[in-house]
């Protein structure tokens, strides 16, 4: 494995209401890497992240757990920490020590009792925040519903980077919306350059004279923006 460089490492803490998909979402990510070659699941108690026996009979994530993934030359640290309002001592320390907060909001639930806590010691601990919206292959997903809430509810700041594509039964799928041609992800796409060219004037003026910005730069410079800052 040898020596992990801090520069090369990168963590992030996976929160949510209790059952929003946490402990499923990073289930997906370590068979997506390949470090699994089945995906368990919550049901039949047989994930990587919920091992401990109490989780597996009664299906719920009690204590933090840490998975590691090795990917693109970088090592991700992913906490998987329990929703459920007994637990909130571990999402506010999990959320402490990571590099990122990834909130995940039911695109059926929508933003609930614990999002919003989630979002509380975020703030408080100063992380940066990414939202996930889990669910949309389930009936009734409504991932602008959640969106609008996101925003109304958490910050203006709140953009997407990745669209869904369909919903419910039609879920197919999600697009990169600055990589996507298409039609759908446009104005996401100049949302997300306009918020760019705002924090960087030499961008701004690139972009009033109609010249093409580089995706490496809106991405550089997306880093910067924090929606713990309004
Ligand atoms: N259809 C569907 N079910 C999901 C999804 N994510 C999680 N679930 C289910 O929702 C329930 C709660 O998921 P879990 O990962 O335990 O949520 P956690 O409490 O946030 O860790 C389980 O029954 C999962 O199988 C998803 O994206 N789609
Ligand atoms: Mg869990």
């Amino acid at each position: 494995m040898g020596v992990r460089k801090p520069e090369d490492t990168r963590s992030f803490a996976l929160c949510a209401h209790g059952g929003a998909g946490k402990t499923s979402l990073a289930e997906a990510m370590l068979f997506d890497n390949g470090n699994i070659t089945r995906m368990g699941s919550v049901q039949n108690g047989n994930t990587v992240s919920d091992f401990q026996s109490e989780e597996q009979k009664r299906n719920i994530s009690i204590s933090t757990s840490l998975l590691t993934l090795e990917r693109k030359g970088k090592t991700f640290y992913v906490l998987d920490a329990p929703g459920y309002a007994d637990f909130t001592g571990e999402m506010s320390a999990a959320i402490r020590v990571a590099d990122t907060a990834v909130i995940l909001v039911s695109a059926v639930g929508g933003i609930e009792v614990q999002t919003s806590r989630a979002w509380e010691y975020a703030a408080h601990h100063n992380a940066p925040v990414a939202f996930v919206v889990s669910k949309m292959d389930r009936e009734n997903a409504d991932f602008e519903k959640v969106l609008a809430d996101i925003k109304s509810q958490f910050s203006q700041n709140a953009l997407p980077v990745f669209l869904p594509v369909g919903a419910g039964d039609k879920f197919s799928g999600v697009v990169d919306v600055l990589k996507s041609d298409s039609p759908e992800a446009e104005s996401a796409k100049e949302a997300l350059i306009e918020a760019a060219v705002e924090m960087d004037d030499a961008l701004m003026e690139k972009y009033l004279e109609g010249e093409t910005i580089p995706q490496a730069d809106i991405e550089r410079t997306l880093k910067k923006l924090s929606p713990q800052k309004e």
